[in-house]
Protein backbone atom coordinates (compact mmCIF):
# COMPACT_ATOMS: atom_id res chain seq x y z
CA UNK A 1 0.00 0.00 0.00
CA UNK A 2 1.07 3.80 -1.02
CA UNK A 3 1.98 6.00 1.93
CA UNK A 4 -1.22 8.37 2.62
CA UNK A 5 -0.74 11.73 0.88
CA UNK A 6 -2.35 13.38 3.45
CA UNK A 7 -0.78 13.06 7.24
CA UNK A 8 -3.53 13.99 10.17
CA UNK A 9 -3.12 13.85 13.57
CA UNK A 10 -5.13 15.81 15.90
CA UNK A 11 -4.21 17.27 19.83
CA UNK A 12 -5.23 20.22 21.63
CA UNK A 13 -8.40 20.79 19.75
CA UNK A 14 -5.77 21.55 16.24
CA UNK A 15 -5.86 19.06 13.42
CA UNK A 16 -2.58 18.90 11.67
CA UNK A 17 -2.28 18.28 7.77
CA UNK A 18 0.76 17.05 6.39
CA UNK A 19 1.50 16.93 2.51
CA UNK A 20 2.81 14.07 2.07
CA UNK A 21 3.95 13.79 -2.11
CA UNK A 22 7.56 13.87 -1.17
CA UNK A 23 8.33 12.15 -4.64
CA UNK A 24 7.09 15.02 -6.45
CA UNK A 25 7.84 17.98 -4.42
CA UNK A 26 4.46 18.05 -2.77
CA UNK A 27 2.66 18.50 -6.13
CA UNK A 28 -1.04 18.75 -5.11
CA UNK A 29 -1.94 16.05 -7.44
CA UNK A 30 -6.00 15.89 -7.38
CA UNK A 31 -6.13 12.92 -4.94
CA UNK A 32 -4.04 14.97 -2.44
CA UNK A 33 -5.81 17.56 -2.42
CA UNK A 34 -9.15 15.37 -2.65
CA UNK A 35 -7.95 13.82 0.71
CA UNK A 36 -6.27 17.28 2.22
CA UNK A 37 -10.44 19.08 0.90
CA UNK A 38 -12.00 15.82 2.77
CA UNK A 39 -10.02 15.47 5.86
CA UNK A 40 -10.86 19.63 6.29
CA UNK A 41 -14.12 19.51 5.73
CA UNK A 42 -14.27 16.98 8.84
CA UNK A 43 -12.95 18.61 10.84
CA UNK A 44 -14.76 21.85 10.36
CA UNK A 45 -17.99 19.90 11.14
CA UNK A 46 -16.30 18.51 14.73
CA UNK A 47 -17.04 20.20 17.76
CA UNK A 48 -13.42 18.89 19.19
CA UNK A 49 -11.86 20.79 16.70
CA UNK A 50 -11.02 24.65 16.94
CA UNK A 51 -8.72 25.21 14.53
CA UNK A 52 -6.40 23.67 11.92
CA UNK A 53 -2.55 23.80 10.44
CA UNK A 54 -1.92 22.83 6.85
CA UNK A 55 2.18 21.97 6.68
CA UNK A 56 4.54 20.32 4.30
CA UNK A 57 7.75 19.58 5.27
CA UNK A 58 11.23 21.34 5.74
CA UNK A 59 12.27 21.59 2.46
CA UNK A 60 8.98 21.81 0.59
CA UNK A 61 5.55 23.10 1.38
CA UNK A 62 4.16 22.40 -2.09
CA UNK A 63 5.64 22.81 -5.93
CA UNK A 64 2.10 23.31 -7.38
CA UNK A 65 0.15 21.49 -9.58
CA UNK A 66 0.81 17.98 -10.49
CA UNK A 67 2.92 19.06 -13.88
CA UNK A 68 2.76 15.39 -14.88
CA UNK A 69 -1.04 15.04 -14.85
CA UNK A 70 -1.63 18.84 -16.11
CA UNK A 71 0.71 17.99 -19.40
CA UNK A 72 -1.58 15.67 -21.04
CA UNK A 73 -4.81 17.38 -20.01
CA UNK A 74 -6.93 19.52 -22.63
CA UNK A 75 -8.93 22.37 -21.76
CA UNK A 76 -12.05 21.13 -21.46
CA UNK A 77 -10.82 18.06 -19.23
CA UNK A 78 -8.80 20.85 -17.14
CA UNK A 79 -12.75 22.78 -17.20
CA UNK A 80 -14.34 19.03 -16.18
CA UNK A 81 -11.53 17.64 -13.79
CA UNK A 82 -13.19 19.39 -10.88
CA UNK A 83 -9.74 20.33 -9.51
CA UNK A 84 -10.49 24.31 -8.93
CA UNK A 85 -13.44 23.29 -6.97
CA UNK A 86 -11.42 21.47 -4.60
CA UNK A 87 -9.55 24.99 -3.85
CA UNK A 88 -12.98 26.68 -3.53
CA UNK A 89 -13.63 24.07 -0.78
CA UNK A 90 -11.17 25.65 1.30
CA UNK A 91 -12.40 29.52 1.25
CA UNK A 92 -15.95 27.89 2.75
CA UNK A 93 -13.82 26.32 6.11
CA UNK A 94 -15.73 28.38 8.71
CA UNK A 95 -12.71 26.85 10.91
CA UNK A 96 -9.61 29.38 11.31
CA UNK A 97 -6.80 27.27 9.09
CA UNK A 98 -2.81 28.38 9.41
CA UNK A 99 -0.46 27.64 7.14
CA UNK A 100 3.11 26.46 8.03
CA UNK A 101 5.36 26.73 5.41
CA UNK A 102 8.95 26.05 4.93
CA UNK A 103 10.88 25.68 1.66
CA UNK A 104 8.96 26.05 -1.97
CA UNK A 105 5.39 27.32 -2.16
CA UNK A 106 5.19 27.28 -6.04
CA UNK A 107 2.26 27.50 -8.03
CA UNK A 108 -0.91 26.13 -6.44
CA UNK A 109 1.05 25.85 -3.71
CA UNK A 110 0.87 29.42 -3.05
CA UNK A 111 -2.39 29.52 -3.70
CA UNK A 112 -3.24 27.14 -1.21
CA UNK A 113 -0.76 29.21 1.11
CA UNK A 114 -2.92 32.10 0.02
CA UNK A 115 -6.56 30.43 0.90
CA UNK A 116 -5.44 30.20 4.25
CA UNK A 117 -6.14 32.52 7.15
CA UNK A 118 -2.62 33.10 8.30
CA UNK A 119 0.72 32.13 7.17
CA UNK A 120 3.58 31.39 9.60
CA UNK A 121 6.86 31.26 7.11
CA UNK A 122 10.19 29.49 8.24
CA UNK A 123 12.92 31.44 7.45
CA UNK A 124 14.02 29.08 4.11
CA UNK A 125 10.44 29.45 2.46
CA UNK A 126 10.41 30.81 -0.95
CA UNK A 127 7.16 31.99 -2.81
CA UNK A 128 6.31 31.81 -6.31
CA UNK A 129 3.99 32.07 -9.31
CA UNK A 130 6.14 29.89 -11.85
CA UNK A 131 3.53 29.29 -14.43
CA UNK A 132 4.75 31.31 -16.93
CA UNK A 133 7.42 29.21 -17.29
CA UNK A 134 5.07 26.54 -18.27
CA UNK A 135 2.86 28.44 -21.02
CA UNK A 136 -0.34 28.70 -18.14
CA UNK A 137 -0.81 31.81 -15.44
CA UNK A 138 -2.09 31.24 -11.82
CA UNK A 139 -5.00 29.57 -11.92
CA UNK A 140 -6.62 28.86 -8.23
CA UNK A 141 -6.44 32.32 -6.76
CA UNK A 142 -2.88 33.63 -7.10
CA UNK A 143 -3.19 36.74 -9.51
CA UNK A 144 -6.23 37.94 -7.38
CA UNK A 145 -5.25 36.65 -3.72
CA UNK A 146 -1.73 38.37 -4.37
CA UNK A 147 -2.95 41.46 -5.82
CA UNK A 148 -5.11 42.21 -3.21
CA UNK A 149 -2.05 41.63 -0.62
CA UNK A 150 0.83 42.88 -2.38
CA UNK A 151 -0.91 45.42 -4.99
CA UNK A 152 -0.51 45.99 -8.32
CA UNK A 153 3.40 46.18 -9.33
CA UNK A 154 4.84 43.46 -7.13
CA UNK A 155 2.19 40.97 -8.26
CA UNK A 156 2.81 41.78 -11.82
CA UNK A 157 6.26 41.05 -11.36
CA UNK A 158 5.64 37.73 -9.80
CA UNK A 159 2.91 36.58 -12.00
CA UNK A 160 4.92 37.30 -15.42
CA UNK A 161 8.43 36.85 -14.29
CA UNK A 162 8.19 34.46 -12.22
CA UNK A 163 10.01 37.14 -9.06
CA UNK A 164 10.60 34.55 -6.17
CA UNK A 165 10.27 36.17 -2.57
CA UNK A 166 12.26 35.08 0.50
CA UNK A 167 10.75 34.40 3.43
CA UNK A 168 11.89 37.64 5.06
CA UNK A 169 10.77 39.87 1.08
CA UNK A 170 7.75 37.82 1.90
CA UNK A 171 7.40 39.13 5.91
CA UNK A 172 8.36 42.96 4.67
CA UNK A 173 5.63 42.82 1.76
CA UNK A 174 2.52 41.65 4.34
CA UNK A 175 2.37 38.34 2.43
CA UNK A 176 3.49 36.45 6.14
CA UNK A 177 2.76 36.67 9.60
CA UNK A 178 5.87 36.28 10.85
CA UNK A 179 9.41 34.26 9.67
CA UNK A 180 10.93 32.13 12.68
CA UNK A 181 14.01 29.14 12.33
CA UNK A 182 13.26 26.27 9.99
CA UNK A 183 13.34 24.36 13.70
CA UNK A 184 10.57 26.35 15.23
CA UNK A 185 8.27 27.24 12.33
CA UNK A 186 5.38 24.14 12.79
CA UNK A 187 5.41 24.47 16.14
CA UNK A 188 5.03 28.27 16.25
CA UNK A 189 1.87 27.13 14.21
CA UNK A 190 1.00 24.79 16.28
CA UNK A 191 0.70 27.30 19.13
CA UNK A 192 -0.87 29.72 17.57
CA UNK A 193 -3.51 27.81 16.48
CA UNK A 194 -4.05 26.28 19.47
CA UNK A 195 -4.55 29.61 21.00
CA UNK A 196 -6.85 30.18 18.64
CA UNK A 197 -8.48 27.10 19.33
CA UNK A 198 -8.85 27.75 23.35
CA UNK A 199 -10.37 31.29 22.30
CA UNK A 200 -14.77 31.98 22.04
CA UNK A 201 -15.79 29.42 19.36
CA UNK A 202 -19.03 31.21 17.66
CA UNK A 203 -16.52 34.99 18.03
CA UNK A 204 -13.88 33.15 16.18
CA UNK A 205 -16.10 31.63 13.27
CA UNK A 206 -17.58 35.35 12.82
CA UNK A 207 -14.44 37.05 13.09
CA UNK A 208 -13.29 34.81 10.17
CA UNK A 209 -16.03 35.85 8.23
CA UNK A 210 -15.98 39.39 8.90
CA UNK A 211 -12.40 40.01 8.08
CA UNK A 212 -12.99 37.84 4.69
CA UNK A 213 -15.66 40.04 3.66
CA UNK A 214 -13.50 42.81 3.24
CA UNK A 215 -11.80 40.88 0.00
CA UNK A 216 -15.16 40.35 -1.09
CA UNK A 217 -17.16 44.16 -0.65
CA UNK A 218 -17.27 47.29 -0.45
CA UNK A 219 -16.36 49.52 3.11
CA UNK A 220 -20.04 50.42 3.59
CA UNK A 221 -21.57 47.30 3.04
CA UNK A 222 -18.23 45.49 5.18
CA UNK A 223 -18.76 47.45 7.88
CA UNK A 224 -23.02 46.82 7.72
CA UNK A 225 -22.10 43.00 7.51
CA UNK A 226 -19.51 43.73 10.27
CA UNK A 227 -22.09 45.18 12.69
CA UNK A 228 -24.86 42.59 12.23
CA UNK A 229 -22.20 39.73 13.28
CA UNK A 230 -21.35 41.87 15.94
CA UNK A 231 -24.94 42.20 17.36
CA UNK A 232 -25.31 38.42 16.50
CA UNK A 233 -22.45 37.39 19.52
CA UNK A 234 -25.13 39.49 22.14
CA UNK A 235 -27.32 36.69 21.65
CA UNK A 236 -24.38 34.20 22.69
CA UNK A 237 -23.47 32.75 26.14
CA UNK A 238 -20.11 33.09 25.60
CA UNK A 239 -20.43 36.47 25.27
CA UNK A 240 -22.35 37.12 28.88
CA UNK A 241 -20.00 34.74 30.10
CA UNK A 242 -16.75 36.48 28.71
CA UNK A 243 -17.80 39.76 30.06
CA UNK A 244 -19.19 38.77 33.43
CA UNK A 245 -15.53 36.47 33.91
CA UNK A 246 -13.41 40.15 33.14
CA UNK A 247 -15.43 41.69 35.81
CA UNK A 248 -15.37 39.13 38.04
CA UNK A 249 -11.27 39.09 37.36
CA UNK A 250 -11.37 35.32 35.95
CA UNK A 251 -10.82 33.27 33.18
CA UNK A 252 -13.58 32.28 30.87
CA UNK A 253 -15.25 28.84 29.79
CA UNK A 254 -16.42 29.18 26.74
CA UNK A 255 -19.28 26.71 25.64
CA UNK A 256 -19.57 27.61 22.31
CA UNK A 257 -22.72 28.34 22.44
N1 LIG B 1 4.60 18.55 -10.45
C1 LIG B 1 5.12 17.32 -10.65
N2 LIG B 1 6.38 16.96 -10.30
C2 LIG B 1 7.12 17.90 -9.70
C3 LIG B 1 6.65 19.20 -9.44
C4 LIG B 1 5.30 19.53 -9.83
N3 LIG B 1 4.74 20.72 -9.60
N4 LIG B 1 7.64 19.90 -8.83
C5 LIG B 1 8.68 19.06 -8.73
N5 LIG B 1 8.39 17.86 -9.25
C6 LIG B 1 9.25 16.70 -9.36
C7 LIG B 1 10.30 16.86 -10.46
O1 LIG B 1 9.74 16.53 -11.71
C8 LIG B 1 11.34 15.88 -9.98
O2 LIG B 1 10.90 14.57 -10.30
P1 LIG B 1 11.94 13.42 -10.77
O3 LIG B 1 12.68 14.02 -11.93
O4 LIG B 1 12.79 13.20 -9.53
O5 LIG B 1 11.05 12.27 -11.11
C9 LIG B 1 11.31 16.01 -8.47
O6 LIG B 1 10.02 16.56 -8.17
C10 LIG B 1 12.37 16.95 -7.95
O7 LIG B 1 12.31 18.17 -8.69
P2 LIG B 1 13.64 18.90 -9.25
O8 LIG B 1 14.61 17.91 -9.75
O9 LIG B 1 13.16 19.96 -10.18
O10 LIG B 1 14.21 19.54 -7.91
P3 LIG B 1 14.95 20.94 -7.70
O11 LIG B 1 15.36 20.92 -6.26
O12 LIG B 1 15.97 21.19 -8.75
O13 LIG B 1 13.79 22.05 -7.87
C11 LIG B 1 11.59 23.02 -7.57
C12 LIG B 1 12.69 22.10 -6.99
C13 LIG B 1 10.35 22.86 -6.68
C14 LIG B 1 12.07 24.48 -7.55
C15 LIG B 1 11.30 22.59 -9.04
O14 LIG B 1 11.02 21.19 -9.07
C16 LIG B 1 10.14 23.31 -9.67
O15 LIG B 1 10.29 24.45 -10.14
N6 LIG B 1 8.97 22.62 -9.72
C17 LIG B 1 7.84 23.04 -10.55
C18 LIG B 1 7.16 24.22 -9.94
C19 LIG B 1 6.00 24.68 -10.79
O16 LIG B 1 6.12 24.96 -11.99
N7 LIG B 1 4.87 24.80 -10.14
C20 LIG B 1 3.67 25.35 -10.75
C21 LIG B 1 2.87 24.22 -11.33
S1 LIG B 1 1.43 24.88 -12.15
C22 LIG B 1 -6.16 24.87 -12.02
C23 LIG B 1 -5.75 25.91 -11.22
C24 LIG B 1 -4.46 25.98 -10.75
C25 LIG B 1 -3.53 25.02 -11.08
C26 LIG B 1 -3.93 23.98 -11.85
C27 LIG B 1 -5.24 23.90 -12.31
N8 LIG B 1 -7.48 24.86 -12.54
C28 LIG B 1 -8.25 26.07 -12.70
C29 LIG B 1 -8.06 23.63 -13.04
C30 LIG B 1 -2.15 25.14 -10.61
C31 LIG B 1 -1.11 25.09 -11.44
C32 LIG B 1 0.27 24.99 -10.95
O17 LIG B 1 0.56 24.95 -9.79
Amino acid sequence: MSDPLVLTEVRDRVGLARLNNPRAYNALSPDLMRTLVDTLRAWDADDNIGAMVITGNEKVFAAGADVKTMSQASAVEMLYSGYIELFDVLATIRKPIIAAVAGWALGGGLELALACDIIIAAENAKFGQPEINLGIIPGAGGTQRLARTLGKYLTMEMVLNDRRLSAEEAARFGLVNRVVPVESYLDEALALARQIAARAPVAVRLGKEAVNYAFESTLSAGLAHERRLFYLLFATEDQSEGMRAFLEKREPTWRGQ
